[in-house]
C-alpha cells in the first residue's frame, strides 16, 4: 500500500487572482442541521491578471442549491459544482453580481473549521481555508472585500447574533425568529470573517482611544462565567493603550468583541472586530487559573488585538507569508509582556520555549524555513518556526538596524501598505529604506531552515592587553537544503572580569556591545583587556542560534556572579547544570561538583532580590534540553535518571536552604496575578518541587501543607504536581480530593489530567488509558485531548518513549481515531514524533514502525498524511 498522494502548493506558482470580489453580502439563516446561506458577491476581472476563462470559486463540503447571475437564476449548463468548488463557465467581461445559495450542517462539523457548534453556540473559524466551508469563494488572503452579514436565528436559541464590524440593523421576525445585520467597512480577506450566535452572557467596558474616540468592549462567555472575564478585559485595555504608545496604532472600529468558546483547535483567532478565543485563554480567576495561565491570557489577548494592524489592516498576500503577520505579531506581544512584567524573565521564558519547541523542529524531519516555499497542507505550518523563530527574526532586524530605524521602518510599513496584502519582501523593503541598508543577506533568515551554530574561540594576550575572538558560523543541511549561504548574525557580547564588565575597545573605539557577523568566519581583536576575561556571548540571546564555546566551570561561575546581562547569568546556571547532567547520563555514579551546589546555595540566599529570575536559574534544564544537547542515540530513561540524581542531590544537600526559601517566599495578602507576587510564588514552588525530589518527610509535609492551605490555583497545582510525583498515598489522596473539588470545572480538570499524564512512572500509560473513561474526558474536545494525550506525548519523555513501544502505539491509535473527525488535532498530536531520529536504536526502530503504520493507512486526512510522510522522509 502506498502513502496518500499529496499535491504540494508552491510559492513559485503564485499568480494574482483572475477576479476580485469588492463586496460580499452574506445572508445566514441558522438552523442546527440545515443552515441556509445566500452569498451575494460583486465581482470584476482583476486588471493585473492575464487570466481568462472560467471563474473558479473554492468550496468544501457544501450542498449547492441555486445560483443567480445579475439576479437571474443560472441554468445548470452555465456552471459546474464539485466537492472542491463552483465554476462559472463564462463569466461576463464587465463587473457582475453572483449569488449562490448553499446549505450546511453546523452540528455535523467536527473539524471545527467553517461554521460549527460549540456547546450551545454557533461559531466560525475561517483561517486558513475555512471560509470555503461556509460558502463558495475566492478563499485566498489576497482577495479583500467589504462584508455585510445578515444573521437570522431563533431568538430563544440564539439571542446574541454577532459578526465583524458594526451592527447596523436588528429586529424581530415571525415565528420567534430575529435578525441582525453587521457591516465591516474595512476590506478584508475571507479568513478574517467571523460570525457567532447563541445564548451567551456578556461583560462590557469601554476604551477611549488617544484621539478621543470611544470604543465599546464586549466579552461573551457561557452563562455563569461572567466573573472570569475581568483579567482578560483588563489585559485588552492595556494592550490597546500599549499599541498606541509603542507602535502608534489606534483601534479603528466602534466596537471590539471577544467570544470565548470551549471547542477550538488553536489558542485564539483575530477575526476583524470579533476575536474568537479558546476559553482557556479568556477565563481566569485566582481559584481556577495559575500564574502562567494569567500570563498566557494577557499575552494571547494582546496577540490577537495586535493582529488588528499586523495581519488585518495589512495582511498576507498568500499563506507562504504567514510569518509576515505571525512572527511580527508574536514579536509585538512579547514586547508588550516584557513591558508589563519583567523583561529578563520574559526573555528567558521565550527562549526556553523557542529552544524546546522550535530548535527541536528545526533539527528534525519537519524543519522548514520561516517562510516556507512549499506545503501540502497549510494548517501544518502554524508552527514554532513560523511564530517563534519568525519573532526572533524581527527582533534581530531591530537589533541590527537600531531602535530608531526600526521604528521608522514600522511606520513606513503601516503607511505604505495599509489595506494591502503583502509579502516579506515588501516588509523588509520598508526597513531597508528606513535604515539605508541592504537587507539582502538578512533575507536568508526567512529562506534557510535549520538552527545555525556559532562556534566561538577566544584568547587573551596578557602582555598586549588584547583579546582575540574568533566567530564561525556552521549551517548544517536540513530537508531540501543541502547547501547554505552564510547568514547575518547580530551578536551582543561583552568581556567579563571578576567584578563585572570590562570597558574594552574594538578598532580603537569604546566597544558598544554589538557585532554583526556576516562572514563564515571572522576574528575580532578587543583592546584594553587588563585582566583575564570571560566572554559573555549572545547576550539577551541576540540571535536564534546554538552557541558553542568552551567555558569551564570557573568561567561559568564568573558569569553567574558578575555578568551584567541577566540572560547570560541565567544561561551560565543552565550551562553549568548541563555539563553535570551530561556526565551523569554517561555515568550515573559521577559525583556532583560541590561548587555547583554552593552556587545554587548562593542563588537561594540572594533569591529575595529577584525571585522570578532566581526560580528560573534554580530550575534544571529539562529532559528535552538534555536530549537535544546529546543530539543522537538518546536514551530518555538515562536522561531522566541523570536529572533525578542531580535533583535528589541538590534536594538533600540544600534541604534547609530550600525549606527556608519556601518559608520566606510566602506571599501575604490576597492573590494578585501581577509579576511581583507571581515571581515569589514561582520561587517558592520551584523550591518546593526541588526539595521534594529528596523524598524526605519534611519536604513532603511541606507540600501536603501547601496543598491543604492554598487559596489560589498556582500554589494548589504546584503542591498537587509535587505530591503526585512522589507516588505516595499522600499523592493519591491529593489527586482524589482535587478531582472532587473541581468536578464542574473542565479547564481545571484538564490540569488534573495533565499532571497525571506527565508522571514519569511505568504505570502512567495505564493511568492515561483509564482517565480516558473519566466522564470529564472527551475525544471530541481539543482542550481535553491536549490536556491528557498531548501532555503524555509532549511532556512525558520516558513514558511516551517507552522501550516496549507501547507509548507510540497508544498515541498512534488515538491519532487514527481522531483523524476522521478532526484532522488538525490529529496532525498536531503526531508532531510529537518529530525528534524520533535522535533516539537510541531500539526506540528509533519502534517509532519509525509506528509512523510507517500510520502513513500506510488508507483514508488519512491530508493533515496527518503530510506530517507522517515528512517525518519519515
Ligand atoms: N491566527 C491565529 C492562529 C490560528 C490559526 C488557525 C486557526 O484555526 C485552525 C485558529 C487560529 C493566531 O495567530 O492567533
Ligand atoms: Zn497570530
Amino acid at each position: 500500500m502506498t502513502a496518500a498522494a499529496l499535491e504540494p502548493v508552491r510559492l513559485a506558482d503564485y499568480r494574482v487572482p483572475a477576479f476580485l470580489i469588492d463586496t460580499v453580502h452574506l445572508d445566514i439563516r441558522l438552523e442546527r442541521t440545515q443552515t441556509r446561506i445566500v452569498s451575494t458577491l460583486t465581482l470584476r476581472r482583476n486588471p493585473h491578471s492575464a487570466g481568462q476563462g472560467a471563474l473558479k470559486l473554492d468550496g468544501d463540503g457544501l450542498v449547492f442549491v441555486e445560483a443567480w447571475l445579475d439576479g437571474v437564476s443560472l441554468p445548470s449548463d452555465a456552471y459546474s459544482v464539485s466537492p472542491h468548488g463552483f465554476s462559472l463557465h463564462q463569466p461576463p467581461a464587465e463587473p457582475f453580481t453572483l449569488a449562490i445559495e448553499t446549505r450546511l450542517d453546523p452540528s455535523a462539523n467536527t473539524q471545527l473549521m467553517g461554521l460549527y457548534r460549540s456547546n450551545s453556540a454557533y461559531c466560525t473559524q475561517c483561517e486558513a481555508e475555512g471560509f470555503r466551508r461556509i460558502t463558495y469563494f475566492l478563499d485566498r488572503p489576497d482577495v479583500l472585500s467589504v462584508y455585510t452579514t445578515r444573521i437570522e436565528a431563533s431568538f430563544q436559541e440564539a439571542p446574541v447574533l454577532l459578526a465583524n464590524g458594526n451592527r447596523t440593523e436588528h429586529g424581530s421576525l415571525a415565528d420567534g425568529r430575529h435578525y441582525a445585520v453587521w457591516h465591516d467597512p474595512f476590506p478584508k480577506p475571507s479568513y478574517l470573517f467571523a460570525m457567532v450566535a447563541g445564548d451567551l452572557a456578556m461583560v462590557a467596558d469601554s476604551f477611549t482611544t488617544r484621539s478621543g474616540r470611544e470604543v465599546r468592549l464586549e466579552i461573551y462567555v457561557e452563562h455563569g462565567k461572567e466573573d472570569r472575564c475581568a483579567y482578560a478585559m483588563d489585559a485588552l485595555k492595556r494592550s490597546m493603550r500599549w499599541d498606541e504608545q509603542a507602535f502608534g496604532r489606534e483601534y479603528d472600529l466602534d466596537i471590539f468583541m471577544i467570544v470565548a468558546v470551549s471547542d477550538f483547535n488553536m489558542g485564539a483567532m483575530e477575526n476583524k472586530g470579533l476575536n474568537i478565543f479558546n476559553d482557556k485563554y479568556v477565563l481566569a480567576l485566582p481559584q481556577t487559573a495559575t500564574d502562567s495561565d494569567f500570563a498566557a491570557v494577557e499575552a494571547i489577548i494582546a496577540h490577537e488585538y495586535f493582529h488588528n494592524w499586523t495581519g488585518n489592516r495589512i495582511t498576507c498576500r498568500d499563506w507562504f507569508q504567514l510569518c509576515l503577520k505571525e512572527g511580527l505579531t508574536v514579536f509585538r506581544d512579547q514586547e508588550f509582556s516584557s513591558d508589563q512584567r519583567s523583561r529578563p524573565v520574559k526573555r528567558i521564558n521565550d527562549v526556553k520555549l523557542l529552544r524546546s519547541q522550535q530548535f527541536s523542529e528545526d533539527g528534525g524531519p519537519l524543519a522548514h524555513p520561516v517562510r516556507p516555499e512549499i506545503y501540502n497542507e497549510i494548517n501544518n505550518f502554524y508552527t514554532a518556526t513560523v511564530y517563534e523563530k519568525g519573532a526572533e527574526v524581527v527582533r534581530m532586524l531591530k537589533t541590527l538596524i537600531g531602535d530608531e530605524a526600526f521604528a521608522a521602518g514600522m511606520d513606513l510599513y503601516f503607511q505604505r501598505h495599509d489595506g494591502e496584502a503583502v509579502t516579506i519582501e515588501d516588509f523588509l523593503t520598508c526597513f531597508a529604506e528606513a535604515s539605508r541598508r541592504d537587507l539582502g543577506q538578512f533575507m536568508l533568515w526567512y529562506r534557510q531552515s535549520g538552527t545555525p551554530e556559532i562556534r566561538a574561540e577566544g584568547q587573551w594576550d596578557e602582555e598586549a592587553g588584547t583579546y582575540h575572538l574568533s566567530l564561525k558560523q556552521i549551517l548544517a543541511p536540513t530537508p531540501g537544503q543541502p547547501n547554505k549561504q552564510p547568514m547575518l548574525f547580530p551578536i551582543r557580547l561583552g568581556l567579563v572580569g571578576e567584578d563585572g564588565d570590562l570597558p574594552v575597545t574594538l578598532d580603537g573605539k569604546p566597544f558598544d556591545g554589538l557585532v554583526a557577523l556576516a562572514e563564515s568566519e571572522r576574528n575580532y581583536v578587543f583592546g584594553n583587556v587588563r585582566q583575564a576575561p570571560v566572554p559573555s556571548l549572545l547576550r539577551g540571546f541576540s540571535a536564534p542560534v546554538k552557541l558553542t564555546v568552551a567555558l569551564d566551570e570557573e568561567a561559568l561561575l564568573t558569569l553567574l556572579k558578575a555578568d551584567s546581562d541577566p540572560f547570560n547569568r541565567w544561561q551560565a546556571s543552565q550551562s553549568y547544570a548541563l555539563k553535570l547532567l551530561l556526565r551523569l547520563v554517561k555515568d550515573p555514579t559521577t559525583p556532583v561538583d560541590p561548587r555547583f551546589i554552593a552556587a545554587v546555595r548562593g542563588l537561594l540566599a540572594g533569591g529575595a532580590v529577584d525571585p522570578a529570575f532566581t526560580a528560573l536559574s534554580l530550575a534544571l534544564p529539562s529532559e528535552t534540553d538534555i536530549a537535544r544537547e546529546i543530539g543522537n542515540d538518546v536514551d530518555p530513561q538515562a536522561v531522566y535518571r541523570a536529572r533525578s540524581i542531580l535533583r535528589r542531590t541538590l534536594a538533600r544537600d540544600l534541604q534547609a536552604d530550600l525549606l527556608r526559601t519556601i518559608e520566606n517566599m510566602t506571599v501575604a495578602g490576597p492573590y494578585s496575578p501581577q509579576a511581583a507576587d507571581a515571581g515569589r510564588r514561582s520561587l517558592r514552588n520551584g523550591a518546593l518541587d526541588l526539595v521534594c525530589a529528596g523524598g524526605t518527610p519534611q519536604a513532603l509535609d511541606a507540600a501536603a501543607a501547601q496543598f491543604d492551605k492554598a487559596d489560589n490555583m498556582t500554589d494548589e497545582m504546584a503542591a498537587l504536581a509535587t505530591l503526585a510525583l512522589s507516588a505516595t498515598p499522600a499523592g493519591e489522596r491529593a489527586l482524589h480530593n482535587f478531582r472532587e473539588r473541581y468536578d464542574n470545572d473542565p479547564l481545571v480538570i484538564d490540569k488534573w489530567m495533565g499532571v497525571q499524564a506527565m508522571l514519569p512512572l511505568e504505570a502512567t500509560l495505564d493511568r492515561v488509558k483509564e482517565l480516558m473513561h473519566d466522564p470529564a474526558f472527551s475525544l471530541h474536545n481539543p482542550n481535553r485531548v491536549r490536556a491528557l494525550i498531548g501532555t503524555f506525548c509532549s511532556a512525558n519523555q520516558t513514558q511516551f518513549n517507552r522501550a516496549d513501544g507501547e507509548g507510540y502505539r497508544f498515541v498512534a491509535d488515538i491519532i487514527l481515531a481522531i483523524d476522521p473527525k478532526n484532522p488538525q488535532l490529529a496532525a498536531r498530536l503526531l508532531v510529537a514524533f518529530k525528534t524520533w531520529r535522535s533516539l537510541e536504536q531500539g526506540r528509533r526502530t519502534l517509532a519509525a514502525a509506528t509512523l510507517r503504520d500510520i502513513a500506510r493507512r488508507p483514508g488519512l486526512s491530508r493533515d496527518v498524511a503530510d506530517i507522517a510522510q515528512r517525518s519519515l522522509a
